[in-house]
This record gives C-alpha cells, sequence and structure tokens, in this order.
C-alpha cells in the first residue's frame, strides 16, 4: 500500500534522466541551485512528471494483471466531460510521494510547490458534471474498485477567459499544444466508426428480415490513456479519451494531381470530431457535429468495452452481462445504448429480446438537471441521415416500450402514450433521450436528495409509476484528497495534528474535530490559517484583477458557471443595497467585505455575458471610491477553472450557493466551500439542504423561498414588479442600471439585467427572494463580528463535511447500482 516504495535517490536520478534525453541538455547543464530560471521551471515540470509517471504505470500495469486475474466485475463511465485540473500535485499526494519528491528535487535548487504551478489544466469539461466525474474516478482508484472512464480527446478544452473593457473574451484552450505528459496514445486499440449511408432489408429463408447498413463514411477513433491513481491504494486505473483520425488520412491521388490541399481533407474533416468541447451547460446547441461527436464516443467506447472482455473471456455475452456495467453520465452518451443492441443484433445475430436484456442490465443513467432547455432531442432527420440503423432499432424499442408496457398499465390511453414515447411529435419530430435512458436503463438516479425527489414527482411521475424501484438518488461528492488535502495544506495539517491521519480516506472521521469547536487554541490555529490562505489569495487578486483587498475583510464568494438559475445577478443587486447604504450612511456598521465572483458563460448566451459586464462595471466604480473606506470591494476573477477554485476555496470565508429553490441539481462547489471552512448562505436547493442537515441551522445561513414555496407563488401569477413598487431600495438600485451611474456617459447600459427582472418576468424569482437575503446577510455580518461565533461556525463547516466525500457516493453507487467488489 502507500508509499510507492522509491528512494529519494531513485527520484533524483530519474528526474535528472528525464531533463536529458527529454528536455535536451540545455536546462540539465545549469544544475546548480544558484541558475533555475523561471523558464526552466516547465522543463523541470516535464521532468518531475515523467518520473513519476515510470511509477504510476508500473503500478497501472500490476493493477491491470490484478483485475484481470480475478475477472471481477467493473464499471465503465462514460461522461463527455472530464474536469480534471493539474495533475503533478494531485498525483503526488495520492502516491504520498509528495516530500520524498520535494527533496528529490533539492539538488537542483527547484521547490516543488513551484513546480505544481506549471502545465494547463485539463479542462475537458464544462462545470459541476465534468468535475464530478474527476473526483468519481479518483474515489473509484482510492477504494480499489475496477473502472474505466471513457471520454473525448478534445483538442480544445474550454476556452480560456479574458475581460476586455469589463466584457468576456473567448480564445481558445490549447492544453496539449506542446504535449502532456501524463497520456499515453494506444494506437494499437484504435477503433472504427460508421457513418451516414442507408440500411437494405433482406428476408432471410426463415422469413426474418435482416437490416445491413452501409455506412457512407468511417472516421478512426484513437485512445489516448490517462492513469488515475488511488490514494493510498494499490489501484491506478484508466481514463482514455478518443480522438478523431480520417481512415485514410492523406489521399495521394489527389496530391499526386497537385490538389494540396484537398489531399488531406478527409483528415481535416474527422479530426474535427474531437476537435472543441461544446462550451454551453445546461443548454443543448442542436449541432450536427454534436451529436457525430456523440456518437462517434460511444461507437469507440462500446466497442473497446466489448473487445476488452472478449480479450480475457472470448465471445460470452452472459459473462459480459455479468461484468459489465455501463453508467451514463447525463444523456450525453445515450446513443451507446443504441450502439451496443445494434452490435448485439447485427454483428451477433442475438435475438431481439436477448439483445434488449443485456442492454437492460449493462445500462444505468445519471441525471444532473432539470431545466427543460438542458433536456436533450435530437430531430430523427438527423437520426436518419447519420444514422439510420439506429433510428429503425429506436423505432422497435420506442414501439415495444409502448405496446407493451405502457399500454399494458394505461390501456388505450393516447395521451399517455404521446407524453411517454421516446419519440416527441409536433412540428418536428425529436427523440426525447432521456426517455431512451429511462427506459432501457435498470436504475436512474439523481444527484441530491431533493433533486431525485423531484426527479420522481415532475419530471418522471409516470416512469415513477411504472417502476416504482428504478429511480433512485445518489447524493453527490467530492474527493478530499484535491480538496482539502492538497489544495490547502495548512489545514490538512493542522487537522493531521489533532485526529489520525486516515482522514482523507475516512472524513467521517472528521466529527472528531467538533469536540474542538469551542476551544479557543484552535479557533486561534484555525483561522489563522483561514487569515493565511486569504493573504496568499490576495496577492494572486493583485495580480489578476490590479485591486488591493484585505485579508481582514470577509471573502464572500460566488465561484460556479454563469447562469440565470444560479443568480449571480441576486448577489450583484445585495452588493448594490450594501453600496447605496453606505453612499448613505458611511459609518454604517458593516464588517468590510469583499465580494469574489469566478463564472464564465457560454459564449452564445447574452444575458449572462451582460451580467458578468455589469458586475465589472460595478466593481470599477466601488474600488475606486474612497468615500466608502475600503468597506466594499468586488472582483471578478477571470479565467475560473479548477485550478483557480484550488486557490479561493480554501481563503472563502462566506459560500454563496443561492440558486432559485429547485433548480440546481446538487451543486459540489458548496461542499467543497464548506469542507474548506466557509460559511453557506444559500436557498433550501440541492445539496445545501443535505449541507444544513449536516451542520445544523446554527452553522449556515438559509433564506429565500423554498421548492413548495416557490412553486405556489408560480401557480398564482408571480408579478415582480410588486417587489420593485414595495421595495423603496430595490427600485432604487434597479433604476441606478438606467442610469449612467456605472456607466459615466453611457446610460442604461446595464439595463438588460434590470429588463430581465422586471419586463423579463424574473424567471428565477431573484426579486422575491431579495429581502430575505439581504436579511439573512445581515445576520451574517453580525455573526462574522462575533469572533469566537464565527470560528465554532467555520470549524463544525470542516468537521460535518464527512458526508459529502465522494468515496461515500461510490459506495452508495456500488451498493445499490453497479454491485462490484474492490479488488485489491
Ligand atoms: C446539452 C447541454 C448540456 C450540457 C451539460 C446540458 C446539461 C449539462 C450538465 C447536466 C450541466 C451540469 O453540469 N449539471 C450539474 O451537474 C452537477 C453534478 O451532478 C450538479 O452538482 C449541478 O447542480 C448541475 O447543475
Amino acid at each position: 500500500m502507500a508509499n510507492s516504495n522509491i528512494s529519494v535517490n531513485e527520484l533524483t536520478q530519474r528526474i535528472s534522466y528525464h531533463l536529458q534525453f527529454l528536455q535536451g541538455d540545455t536546462v540539465a547543464a545549469r544544475t546548480d541551485a544558484n541558475s533555475v530560471f523561471e523558464s526552466d521551471h516547465n522543463a523541470y515540470w516535464q521532468a518531475t512528471s515523467l518520473a513519476i509517471n515510470d511509477v504510476i504505470i508500473s503500478k497501472l500495469q500490476t493493477t491491470r494483471a490484478r483485475q484481470l486475474q480475478s475477472g471481477v466485475r467493473s464499471v465503465n463511465y462514460l461522461s463527455l466531460e472530464y474536469l480534471m485540473g493539474r495533475m503533478l500535485s494531485n498525483n503526488l499526494h495520492n502516491l504520498d510521494l509528495y516530500d520524498v519528491v520535494e527533496k528529490a528535487l533539492q539538488p537542483f535548487g527547484v521547490e516543488l510547490a513551484d513546480l505544481c504551478e506549471q502545465g494547463a489544466d485539463l479542462a475537458l469539461g464544462n462545470g459541476g458534471l465534468g468535475r464530478l466525474a474527476a473526483c468519481f474516478l479518483d474515489s473509484l482508484a482510492t477504494l480499489d474498485y475496477p473502472a474505466t472512464g471513457y471520454g473525448i480527446h478534445y483538442q480544445h478544452g474550454l476556452f480560456k477567459q479574458s475581460f476586455k473593457n469589463c466584457r468576456q473574451v473567448e480564445k481558445p484552450d490549447l492544453w496539449r499544444e506542446f504535449g502532456s505528459p501524463w497520456e499515453i496514445c494506444r494506437p494499437e486499440s484504435a477503433k472504427l466508426v460508421p457513418l451516414y449511408g442507408h440500411v437494405e432489408h433482406q428476408t432471410e429463408e426463415d422469413g426474418t428480415v435482416k437490416s445491413l447498413w452501409y455506412p457512407g463514411v468511417t472516421f478512426k477513433g484513437i485512445p489516448w490513456d490517462i492513469a488515475i491513481v488511488g490514494y493510498n491504494s494499490n489501484t491506478v486505473n484508466v481514463l482514455r479519451l478518443w480522438e478523431g483520425k480520417a481512415l485514410k488520412p492523406f489521399d495521394w491521388d489527389l496530391f499526386n494531381r497537385g490538389d494540396y490541399l484537398s489531399a488531406h481533407h478527409n483528415n481535416v474533416y474527422a479530426e474535427s470530431v474531437s476537435k472543441v468541447l461544446y462550451p454551453n451547460d445546461e443548454h443543448d446547441a442542436g449541432k450536427e457535429l454534436r451529436f457525430i461527436q456523440q456518437y462517434f464516443f460511444c461507437a469507440c467506447s462500446i466497442q473497446d468495452i466489448i473487445a476488452r472482455h472478449q480479450a480475457t473471456h472470448g465471445v460470452d455475452w452472459q459473462a459480459f452481462a455479468k461484468d459489465t456495467v455501463i453508467q451514463l453520465n447525463d444523456t450525453h452518451p445515450t446513443i451507446a445504448i443504441l450502439e451496443l443492441q445494434r452490435i448485439l443484433l447485427d454483428d451477433y445475430q442475438m435475438s431481439w429480446d436477448d439483445a434488449w436484456a443485456l442492454c437492460q442490465s449493462v445500462f444505468a443513467y445519471t441525471n444532473h438537471t432539470l431545466l427543460p432547455e438542458a433536456l436533450e432531442k435530437w430531430s430523427t432527420k438527423l437520426f436518419e441521415r447519420v444514422l439510420p440503423r439506429h433510428l429503425e432499432i429506436l423505432y422497435h424499442i420506442n414501439e415495444d416500450f409502448l405496446n407493451k408496457q405502457v399500454n399494458v398499465k394505461w390501456p388505450h390511453d393516447f395521451q399517455m402514450r404521446a407524453k411517454l414515447s421516446i419519440i416527441e411529435e409536433g412540428a418536428e419530430r425529436m427523440v426525447r433521450m432521456a426517455h431512451l435512458c429511462v427506459v432501457t436503463a435498470h436504475k436512474v438516479n439523481g444527484v441530491a436528495e431533493i433533486h431525485s425527489k423531484l426527479v420522481k414527482s415532475d419530471l418522471f411521475p409516470e416512469f415513477n409509476a411504472l417502476w416504482p424501484d428504478k429511480l433512485t438518488n445518489v447524493t453527490n461528492g467530492i474527493t478530499p484528497r484535491r480538496w482539502l488535502k492538497a489544495c490547502n495544506p495548512k489545514l490538512s495539517a493542522l487537522i493531521s495534528q489533532h485526529i489520525s491521519q486516515d482522514w482523507p480516506k475516512d472524513l467521517a472521521s472528521l466529527t472528531q474535530l467538533s469536540d474542538m469547536a469551542n476551544d479557543t487554541g484552535f479557533q486561534q490555529a484555525f483561522m489563522a490559517i483561514k487569515r493565511e490562505n486569504k493573504v496568499v489569495l490576495a496577492k494572486d487578486i493583485l495580480e489578476l484583477t490590479g485591486v488591493t483587498v484585505s485579508p481582514d475583510a470577509i471573502f464572500d464568494v460566488q465561484i460556479k458557471r454563469l447562469h440565470e438559475y444560479k443568480r449571480q445577478h441576486l448577489n450583484f443587486l445585495h452588493i448594490l443595497a450594501l453600496y447605496n447604504r453606505l453612499l448613505e450612511n458611511p459609518d454604517l456598521p458593516i464588517h468590510p467585505r469583499v465580494f469574489i465572483f469566478g463564472a464564465k458563460a457560454a459564449p452564445g448566451y447574452h444575458l449572462a455575458k451582460e451580467i458578468i459586464y455589469a458586475i465589472n462595471k460595478v466593481a470599477e466604480k466601488i474600488n475606486n471610491d474612497t468615500t466608502i473606506q475600503d468597506k466594499l470591494k468586488v472582483v471578478f476573477l477571470p479565467n475560473y477553472r479548477v485550478t483557480l477554485a484550488e486557490k479561493i476555496i480554501p481563503a472563502a470565508d462566506v459560500s454563496e450557493q443561492i440558486s432559485t429553490a429547485g433548480k440546481e441539481a446538487s451543486g459540489t462547489g458548496n461542499m467543497k466551500l464548506a469542507l474548506n471552512g466557509a460559511i453557506t448562505i444559500g436557498t433550501l436547493d440541492g445539496a445545501n439542504i443535505e449541507i444544513a442537515e449536516e451542520v445544523g441551522d446554527d452553522n449556515i445561513f438559509i433564506f429565500g423561498n423554498t421548492v413548495e414555496e416557490v412553486k405556489a407563488i408560480r401557480a398564482n401569477g408571480y408579478n415582480p414588479f410588486e417587489f420593485y413598487e414595495k421595495n423603496e431600495e430595490l427600485r432604487k438600485i434597479l433604476d441606478w442600471l438606467d442610469s449612467d451611474f456605472f456607466t459615466p456617459g453611457h446610460p442604461h447600459e446595464l439595463s438588460a439585467l434590470k429588463h430581465s427582472v422586471l419586463d423579463g418576468g424574473d424567471p428565477y424569482l431573484a426579486l422575491a427572494d431579495f429581502e430575505s437575503y439581504v436579511e439573512s446577510q445581515q445576520a451574517l455580518d453580525l455573526a462574522y463580528k462575533d469572533k469566537a461565533r464565527w470560528a465554532k461556525m467555520a470549524i463544525l463547516n470542516t468537521a460535518l463535511m464527512g458526508k459529502f466525500n465522494s468515496d461515500r457516493s461510490i459506495r452508495d453507487y456500488v451498493e445499490n447500482i453497479w454491485h462490484l467488489k474492490p479488488c485489491d
């Protein structure tokens, strides 16, 4: 177990070796402690990463051998997104090699902490769903479960964000422009992916009709493997990412005829399939390329799952069903269902019923959102053109479902048929991907108690009536290795001084800290670390925004994708209210506060971008207003990503989790912030509800309308103007947005926001929750002024987050859905 048995000396030698042979000798030649240049850090980072990779790869091989030998059941996690962040620090912590490598670098005069700041984030995801996938991989390896993650090897990850004149500017993310030390290409496991073409039907001698698909194009999928290292475990699993290539990358005939550009046209076309991550979350882009991306990914992954199984078991579908579970991370990989059914029918001549039973037994589906605009639909026209055989299969599945299930439960109920059908009839016929998932999967789960309850009661009530045991809950979690041990080393050290060192594997043991929540000495130590972390973040803030902030102010943090339902604009309205009060009374006795935002807006989401602009404009004004005595600062940190989260979270005092009740499926930033001792101000939404249950009402600030109240407000016809007219302060700050107060010489520049919460109908009920939010913020301000009380709250938040370990989530999946056994 634990430490990978490699000595400091040996590591020094390996680093030196990689430096010489892979970097050339320019850097290696300067190996005396006084001549390390900033620019050398990248070379040292690469060499150190490669040295560590040697250790990881040998562990990977032993893991594989062990898993093959014991032939145990394994899970295949299919996700279009993985937000891995940086790998070096995390891998070192998980291998228990951090201190060893620190020493191994001494002869070079290089600080490991500096190297951990090198390298791009692996930002192959948008937000919560992608980061959840990354946490789950960490937990699966930590708990020694056999698991393979499948994804896409995007050439461009999530765009880089900067601000120009306060507006978001997007730039491409070239995370592996010069290669990445963490991945291994496996061309020997390439897969072929047929697309387009037509289907012909052939009647066999026994009268059965056989479908023959003649594809129009074939792509190739090349796998790149990234090793996933468990924490203090014997397991290194694999994340396999597919890259698109042409079958015939270069056309020599065309080339020889002088058509140099067309000669590699095929490759440009095929490579476009893994070119870029779609930057929309919660909004279906409906683009053909995205559809092909999904199919490409599913086809490669399903073939790979089958090939890996057959390599040891031959063609044995019973064994396959016993050994295999495929988890669909939202509906994005749904076509995997049709692909497996197609392969079983067409390539292995299995009977329909046997093939379908097999599909039902292997697939499970996780729903991550209730937002209607995020529920994927693809037109049958597009399906027909790109995947004609799959559409045929889909119709068959739907027919069987409607006739054998719906019609039996609700005879001759045509409304019910229309409602549950996988096909939505309308001007354009659409395939409802979530319906196909629910019809197929043996288990469907939501990601927090309330969310799963709403999946049952509001999203799929009829499916729940049809199959009462199918819909279930697995509350999300986060890995405490990255989100406490690695990102907050000082707090981790303090914790390890007081309780067993096992806490990163056994987060529930943090409850022991509760006993010390009232201990003045411990409170001081805990809050001193928080302050040190704030000093570090204050430096980063200055560097990133040019704004000086005091580490003695409250650091109030909202970090997540920019969305109306997440209500960054509610936070913004509170800031305006505070500013207004300060202008009216500069001696207002509030504790100084720094409002910290981090958020990317989808490039096509206009209002989200207007909200960023408004926050930046208001920040400009407030940060330069000397009359308010530095009581208020507002900073919007550019390019929010995993790496930035790792810096912000340890320094946060307040965690803003203020979505409209019923809209945030779970949230996971809420868990990370609370684990690091930030106090949540939040609505009763998603996992906030479970966080409140764990920490107790005294240690969280809950405000706003509940799910039930939100429903009632809507049912009675919500009128935001009532709040605007009733609340003078609200009226004043909204009217500010029409003036040129924040945009001198340019009135109305911030009006879009006002318009959306008034004439636009305030779809996310910001005005309905405003008053209660402001009151809750006042209570929070009071609490902060009582140092001992705040320290106690912060300690209890850290102490009581045990439930939100992603190891617990994984155990829930294993017990209720996957039924795996550890292989250690
Ligand atoms: C079709 C476009 C699209 C893309 C991404 C639709 C929906 C998505 C995701 C489902 C968005 C997402 O990341 N959802 C988040 O998932 C997290 C992990 O379960 C939850 O914690 C968040 O509440 C949820 O918004």
